[in-house]
């Protein structure tokens, strides 16, 4: 028992061990973790390791064995706690632990109650490495004694563990780019970074933001404000309330553009039913809408739809700022009497969506949980559009009315696969296989939103509806460039690029029987209030950079998040202006006005969203809460 001869640092390979096999059992135990591959295998085995290395390789520096093994004690202790927390909470949520989330106590609102019947005895287990350890060192004595290593070897030992954690950060950047630019959700995070890495990284984002909201300046609202004001626009008469108290139908085209409407791909009609709605009596069809959107991509469109602000240039703001104030069109929605709901067949933390919409103020996200999905039923990223559509407008029959749904496709998503018995229409044969199958993905979904209306038709709600439906975002990026100009037969200058961030909007106003085709220059921050106006909500106070596309007065004038732009006249793309009718390149100095003002328009949309702006600003009276904010900064 008494044996003293362990090997150096036993207790140090043991705690980190211990730790590690842990938690890697814990992935499989506890969380509901989508494995695709080997390589996801092995990165999920890895990545809780360069963490358990460098956070038990402190003790190194110790001197004294008791300290020593008190701090990997503790360590272990609170490691544990971590993981076993998020365990529970997962119970609960099927999500992680986020900062946010642990400052929206209505969260817990139902914990409480049950929180005892999901806690059980054989929980313990979450501790066990602290056991193994504790046992270690109070019966075997592995740690009675303490070997200062040299700082050269100490040093070599923390090159290591940094190299082991960019093995990990390499291995995820192929398997999921831009992982950490873009979050997408908290499992894709924790499978890829492991959970200990997951909350540094969520602490540096949550305190990078809040550091910028503490620095902020409720007077920086003053000048947004006048500048919000000087460009307000007064609504078009005719169509001020044209769908008063009707219910709101938004639907986010997923990947869809604009090139391939009343267009055809050798000889096959890729949109049929879109382009009868171009044609559709009732159907204002905007055929130079653009889609503003960034890293955030869905989310960003989202973003823009329900803020009429821009998105982040850094990150995903769905992401990166859902602690924020907002007032979004859910919201004034909701103050008008509309029952106010997302519908979306996926995991309901990707794109941060469960927390994001609280800030909205979406009453009720019908998420994947919401969905019965059987095998046949999904595909690709997840539940087909068809079934999609038909079980969201069964959901939609017992809501409670007037609504405001928003409903969000997925099947358009590269890869744009597809099982065989949807593809409607054979693949393009361009060098491109994304391309190529894009053709027949946005097929299927056109045939899914011509079965939505049936749908609607069928359970009586069409009628008393206003649907809405916009692109979200590119489907096909510059990559395939080479391929987009074999099927658009020209080639794609900067100017063309810029173009094709074109997505299709429809305003399908059931019985108004004046719908036609929308030519104005006009994009996704414009929707917000252009909707509110259709349904006859007043948006004279609200603090937006967008304008309703109907009135007479609105500019046109769209910025892209990266700061380029297309105005009528002009185009501003890859650092060059460009006459918008010919495509041809002209003097800088044309686009000059409209650059700075791109800028100062994005800047102030980031000052609101950095400063959380929209905290000192009263949506009732148009006032500027000032002394609060002065308040504050105190
Ligand atoms: C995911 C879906 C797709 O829920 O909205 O997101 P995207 O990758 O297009 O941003
Ligand atoms: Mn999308």
């Amino acid at each position: 028992m008494m044996k003293k001869n362990w090997p150096t640092h036993s207790i140090l390979i043991l705690a980190i061990v211990a730790t590690w096999i842990k938690t890697y059992i814990v992935y499989h135990t506890s969380f509901d973790m989508d494995i695709e591959n080997t390589m996801q295998q092995v990165i999920l085995f890895l990545n809780p390791l360069s963490f358990l290395l460098f956070i038990y390789g402190i003790s190194l520096f110790f001197k004294s064995p008791k300290a020593r093994n008190r701090y990997i004690v503790i360590t272990s202790i609170i490691l544990s706690a971590i993981v076993y927390a998020n365990a529970v909470f997962y119970r609960f949520f099927t999500d992680f632990i986020t900062i946010p989330v642990l400052f929206q106590t209505s969260n817990f609102g139902d914990l409480g109650s049950s929180a005892a019947e999901s806690i059980f005895l054989t929980d313990i287990f979450y501790f066990t490495d602290v056991a193994i350890i504790i046992i270690a060192l109070k019966w075997l004595k592995i740690g009675a004694e303490v070997k200062l290593v040299k700082p050269a070897v100490r040093r070599a030992y923390f090159v290591i563990t940094a190299a082991i954690l960019f093995l990990n950060l390499g291995l995820s950047e192929i398997e999921r780019p831009q992982l950490l630019t873009r979050s997408f959700d908290r499992e894709m995070l924790v499978k890829n970074i492991g959970p200990y890495n997951y909350h540094l990284y969520d602490i540096y984002i949550q305190s990078k933001s809040h550091a910028q909201r503490a620095l902020a300046d409720g007077s920086e609202l003053v000048e947004v404000n006048n500048y919000v004001r000087s460009n307000q626009v007064d609504a078009n008469e005719k169509m001020y309330g044209v769908a008063k108290d009707r219910n709101l139908i938004v639907v986010s085209m997923e990947s869809l553009q604009s090139f391939v409407i009343n267009n055809d791909m050798n000889g096959h009609e890729v949109t049929p039913f879109l382009n009868s709605l171009t044609q559709d009596k009732d159907t204002y069809y905007f055929s130079n809408f653009y889609h503003q959107t960034g890293l955030g991509k869905t989310s960003d469109s989202e973003f823009l739809l329900e803020n009429s602000l821009y998105p982040l240039g850094g990150g995903a703001v769905f992401f990166t700022h859902s602690g924020n104030t907002f007032h979004s069109m859910a919201e004034s929605l909701g103050e008008e009497g509309y029952y106010t709901n997302v519908l979306h067949p996926n995991n309901k933390s990707f794109w941060n969506r469960d927390i994001m919409y609280r800030a909205l103020d979406i009453q009720k996200y019908y998420d994947e949980q919401s969905y019965v999905v059987n095998e046949e039923d999904a595909v690709n990223w997840g539940m087909k559009d068809i079934p999609f559509v038909e079980q969201s407008v069964d959901l939609m029959a017992d809501m409670p009315q007037p609504f405001y749904s928003r409903l969000i496709t997925l099947t358009n998503h590269h890869p744009f696969t597809l099982d065989e018995e949807d593809k409607l229409i054979p693949e393009y044969d361009s060098n491109s296989n994304t391309l190529n199958r894009y053709f027949q993905s946005v097929r299927y979904m056109d045939e899914a939103l011509k079965v939505f209306f049936e749908d609607l038709k069928e359970k009586g709600l069409y009628d008393n509806s206003i649907i809405v439906m916009y692109g979200d975002h590119y489907g096909i990026s510059e990559n395939h460039n080479k391929a987009m100009e074999q099927y658009l037969e020209k080639e794609i200058t900067p100017y063309e690029s810029a173009k094709l961030q074109r997505v299709p909007l429809f305003v399908h106003i059931p019985n108004s029987g004046e719908g036609k085709e929308m030519t104005e220059t006009s994009g996704q921050i414009d929707l917000r209030p252009t909707i509110l106006h259709a349904l006859g909500v007043e948006t004279s106070k609200d603090m937006q950079l967008g304008a309703d596309m109907f009135s007479e007065e609105h500019e046109e004038f769209v910025v892209f998040r990266d700061g380029g732009f297309v105005t009528d006249k002009f185009v501003y793309a890859g650092n060059a202006c460009y006459d918008n009718a010919t495509g041809l390149q002209i003097e800088i100095d044309s686009c000059q006005p409209y650059i700075d003002r791109a800028t100062q328009e994005l800047g102030y949309s980031d000052q609101i969203i950095n400063g959380d702006l929209l905290r000192f600003y009263d949506l009732k009276t148009g006032n500027l809460l000032l002394d609060e904010a002065i308040k504050e900064d105190k």
